[in-house]
């Protein structure tokens, strides 16, 4: 045995400890994948949490996908830091008591603190062995015995090596660990006669959508709904220990579980989301049949008191919502997505659906309904928002294609909560005159998109398409523009097109 831990210099030790720390976190991703397990989904939550509010706004809501990835690259660098950390302790111990300490200090190291954040001890091996074989190929340095001479030119030399080597084994880890199969299981929770009429009603809404290229037709498909989330790595909810607690302003207090739920007769809604933070021509809405338990089934059940006026929505991952009795009567206990088992993105295993109001209130992953006797906070409008109330109108123009006799056809999807879309019109002079555009016949139920498309021979130059909805009380789509914060975004959809 050595004097002295010989793998690591001191100048090159926190490189090296990064090296080690990176090693990690992809072993670790190769064995959980997107799973609550892997290290960075629950160091991304504290970032989360430490992120001032304003911050954390904006870049969920302004900065979109970008600042999804940026939250996300953070919370990878600090877990690898964190376990760079562990590497470097294990360094330090290693050049005093040998090899043996140091690779003891990573192996239960790295193995204690990422079991204590993940809660997965098992697949925190995934993250501890790599990092561990990572020291011992520092220490045992098979470079130099292939022959390479000791120096401090030869250290940068086999500095690279090492880089090359993590580099190799994290696009390894990420082959494996992006394979965690997307196998959403069908509604066999139902019975076969009811998943018989969710196939028919997907038909007919297929039948009654207009071909327009490049966009989803009335339903838009499980794995390509939009997705907003407060945390990048959705919570995995084990029906078995989960439950739908019904308290607060009520005759009983009630504990629904999941079969509770699911063994009352279900229903059936097509339903539209549209997240009050997208841009006016965003495309954060989408169309989707739910299956559940009419909300007010559950309500009944608990005994609501006269004095109630709100209600709190709560869910596992710490988000809540809070909004008027009255907006939450007529919604849907979803556990159902398009025939298929809720999925875990979408909020398995129970969502609410609130009837024509912003996603934000459609809480995925629920496990309580307080019902209150005044206002309270909401997650969002803590943070300035203000999203709780009914959408606004808008007609958004997604489609734009060349027919063959020479006329250009625009289209795309019109939403206006329950309010219904009554007409869609457009102009193709910048607004100057307005035809009515074809919509595509409408679904059963009352809140839900229409699709729009007008064909129009195009003057000669540059033109612009402007694109207006008249909602079903006819109202007319706002003209003022507004940005998305805090309160949605308002306008009409214009678009400059070249004949
Ligand atoms: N528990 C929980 N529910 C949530 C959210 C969330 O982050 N956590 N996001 C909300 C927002 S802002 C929107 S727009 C909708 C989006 O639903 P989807 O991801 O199924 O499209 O869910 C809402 N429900
Ligand atoms: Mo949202």
């Amino acid at each position: 045995m050595r004097e002295s831990f010989p793998a690591v210099r001191s100048r090159t030790a926190p490189l090296s400890a990064a090296l080690v720390g990176a090693l990690a976190v992809a072993g670790s991703y190769a064995v959980a994948g997107t799973d609550p397990a892997f290290l960075v989904a629950p160091v991304h939550s504290l970032v989360v949490d430490l992120t001032p509010a304003p911050v954390l706004a904006f870049s969920i809501l302004v900065l979109g996908d970008v600042g999804d990835l940026l939250g996300f690259l953070l919370a990878l660098a600090v877990a690898v830091a964190a376990l760079g950390a562990v590497a470097l302790a294990g360094f330090a111990l290693g050049r005093r008591y040998g090899t043996a300490a140091a690779l003891g200090t990573v192996y239960f190291g790295t193995w204690g603190l990422t079991a204590l954040l993940t809660g997965a001890p098992w697949t925190a091996l995934g993250a501890a062995v790599p990092a561990t074989l990572g020291v011992w190929l520092f220490a045992v340095r098979p470079l130099d015995r292939l022959g390479a001479r000791v120096g401090p030119i030869e250290e940068s030399r086999r500095q690279v090596v090492r880089l090359l080597g993590v580099a190799g084994f994290s696009g390894f880890a990420f082959a494996v660990g992006r394979r965690m199969p997307f196998r959403t299981p069908r509604l066999s929770v139902i019975s076969a006669e009811e998943q018989a009429t969710i196939r028919r009603r997907l038909r007919s809404a297929r039948g009654r959508s207009l071909e327009l290229s490049g966009i989803d037709g009335l339903v838009t498909p499980v794995g390509e709904f939009y997705e907003v989330d407060v945390d990048t790595i959705n919570p995995s909810v084990d029906v078995g220990d989960w439950t739908l607690d019904v308290s607060g302003a009520v005759e009983t207090e009630r504990s629904l579980t999941y079969d509770d739920l699911t063994a009352r007769s279900p229903e059936h809604r097509f339903t539209t989301l549209r997240c009050v933070g997208e841009p006016l021509n965003g495309e954060k809405m989408d169309t989707a049949l739910w299956t559940g338990v009419p909300v007010d089934d559950v309500l009944a059940a608990a005994g609501v008191a006269e004095s109630a006026t709100h209600v709190r929505l709560r869910a596992v991952d710490g988000y809540y919502e809070t909004f008027p009795l009255a907006a939450i009567r007529g919604g849907l206990l979803a556990y159902g997505m398009n025939g298929y088992l809720l999925p875990r993105s979408h909020g398995y295993p129970v969502r609410a659906l609130v009837p024509g109001h912003w996603g934000e209130v459609n809480v995925k992953w629920l496990t309580g309904i307080d019902v209150l006797e005044r206002e309270a906070e909401s997650y969002w409008e803590k943070r300035g928002w203000h999203g709780t109330g009914p959408v606004k109108t808008v007609a958004k123009l997604h489609a734009v294609e060349r027919i063959d006799d020479g006329r250009i056809r625009v289209g795309g999807h019109a939403y206006a909560g329950t309010r219904g879309i009554g007409t869609v019109q457009v102009s193709t002079d910048g607004g100057g005159t307005w035809n009515d555009a074809t919509l595509s016949a409408p679904l059963p139920d009352a809140d839900v998109w229409r699709q729009w498309a007008y064909a129009y021979r195009p003057p000669a130059g540059e033109h612009e398409v402007v694109v207006r909805a008249v909602d079903g009380d006819g109202a007319l789509q706002s003209r003022y523009r507004s940005r998305a914060f805090p309160a949605g975004a308002s306008g009409w959809v214009s678009k400059r097109i070249q004949p």
